[in-house]
């Protein structure tokens, strides 16, 4: 039964190795402390010391052998963070630099989001210290079926749903999911991004990139009478969220100048050609550097954070945690940038956001503008539990509205509890309201 200072301090105290899951938690309760003075009843029923522990933190190894036959051993989490609006939800990472903390803070920041979907979706997340790149077929298959095997224990249809998150897409899921039935002999929809010849949904994969350009649009013509079309777009990463937050950007009228991976940026004026981008990311696997040996015109530079050196009207960092600090937010507005759209979970660090929000950039915060790939594994469950699949354009129209009304509904809480335009806090206190009421509702359940 504490307030939220003391909450805070003790997270800070107790987690100080954690640190993404502390800056998480320090930015959703600063963001709810208005909230909480208006009712008291939310620190007597300890909903901010609860609110901050997962129900349940699953920790394995993951054994396998790789094509030499070699044994390798690799850490597996699974983190069950919040269920009081619905099972667990969210995805798996598979990169080497997973560890509890990033865990901890990617469950903790999914709580919030889910609720905003307005989807009956508690928050998880999981993972491994696995890196996929360079290892064969076979052994990313050795590797998701060990993986799989121990998680299939404590995940379910409606229990908790697993999905993609970097280094985890559409050959891991079917990997995953092939093992998940064999093991317990039935066809559910447990993890969602399945393969739509096997129960997946259309725009699954499409769906954080394209939610997130809905999001921003709305938030750009509303905020700022201005639009995608004929606007200049740089986009960190080249993964699954890049690559459809780039043909989105295309298709509504903006020309996408820069993308990255981990290891450079590439820049080509004319506009990045996305279907080269697919073909080397999702069918070669290869660098991204490997676009200028298709389009001569383009340019590369190494360091993946060069890309917010370059002018752009608006900003989409896709990549990962903490890619944009201070200097590049900088950079950004120097260069005229007027909104910043987080494809990531959390990729502009708490300092960065605080000079989008000074020099009045529109910033839309990850929980809020990449809820789509979320909001429409909701829509594959549902799909599921009907044993009917619908149209790409009833998807797309479903994803939209979801998009419109997480962003209405961040900018009215923004309004109403602080009397601003600022959509971190507004999203924060939206998506703590409703699950804030449920574990009220509960009793002292976890
Ligand atoms: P992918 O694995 O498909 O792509 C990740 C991209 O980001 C790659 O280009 C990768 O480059 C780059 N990247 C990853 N880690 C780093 C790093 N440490 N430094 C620099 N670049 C890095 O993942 P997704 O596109 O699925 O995920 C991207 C982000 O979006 C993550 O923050 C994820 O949590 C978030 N997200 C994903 C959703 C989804 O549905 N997939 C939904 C909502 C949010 P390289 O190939 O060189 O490693
Ligand atoms: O961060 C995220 O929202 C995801 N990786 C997608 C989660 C999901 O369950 O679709």
């Amino acid at each position: 039964m504490s307030d939220i200072k003391s909450v805070l301090e003790e997270v800070t105290a107790r987690y100080q190795q954690e640190t993404e899951f502390v800056q998480a938690v320090n930015e959703v309760l600063r963001s709810v402390e208005v909230v909480a003075r208006r009712d008291p009843d939310l620190a007597k029923f300890g909903i901010f010391d609860r609110i901050v522990e997962p129900e349940r933190t699953i920790i394995f190894s993951v054994p396998w052998m790789d094509d030499e036959g070699d044994i390798h051993v690799n850490r597996g989490y699974r983190v069950q963070f919040n269920g009081a609006i619905g099972p667990y939800k969210g995805g798996l990472r598979f990169h080497p630099s997973v560890n509890l903390g990033i865990v901890k803070f990617l469950g903790f920041e999914q709580i919030f989001k889910n609720s905003l979907t307005g989807l009956p979706l508690g928050g998880g997340k999981g993972g491994s210290d696995f890196n996929p790149k360079g290892k064969s077929d076979t052994e990313i298959m050795r590797f998701c079926q060990s993986f799989i095997l121990e998680l299939s224990r404590y995940i379910g249809e409606d229990t908790d749903i697993p999905a993609g998150d970097i280094g985890v897409g559409a050959r891991e899921i079917g990997f995953m999911y092939g093992m998940y039935r064999k093991i317990r002999g039935n066809f559910k929809g447990v993890i969602t991004g399945k393969g739509i010849s096997y129960n997946g949904s259309l725009v699954r994969t499409e769906a954080t990139g394209y939610g997130l350009c809905y999001f921003m649009e709305e938030a750009i013509q509303d905020l700022k009478r201005k639009s995608f079309e004929g606007a200049k777009v740089t986009i960190s990463g080249s993964g699954n969220v890049a690559i459809y937050a780039a043909e989105k950007a295309k298709e509504m009228g903006a020309t996408v100048v820069a993308m990255s991976d981990s290891n450079g940026v590439i820049y080509h004026e004319k506009g990045i050609d996305v279907e080269t981008i697919k073909s080397i990311k999702e069918v070669e696997r290869e660098r991204i550097k490997h676009y200028l040996s298709i389009h001569k015109d383009a340019e590369y530079v190494d360091g993946s954070d060069r890309i917010w050196d370059l002018a752009c009207d608006i900003a989409l960092p896709c990549a990962t945690q903490n890619e944009l600090g201070v200097q590049s937010a900088l950079k950004l507005i120097g260069n005229g940038c007027y909104a910043v759209g987080a494809g990531a979970n959390m990729p502009c660090t708490p300092e960065a956001i605080t000079i989008f929000h000074q020099e009045g950039v529109i910033f839309g915060p990850g929980k809020a503008a990449n809820a789509g790939g979320v909001a429409v594994s909701g829509l594959e469950m549902t799909q599921n539990a009907l044993h009917y699949p619908w149209s790409f354009k009833r998807v797309d129209a479903t994803l939209r509205k979801i998009m419109s009304r997480i962003y209405k509904s961040s900018k009215t809480a923004a309004w109403e509890y602080s009397d601003t335009q600022n959509l971190v806090d507004g999203a924060n206190i939206a998506g703590f309201l409703k699950v804030a009421s449920a574990m009220k509702a509960q009793g002292i359940a976890h």
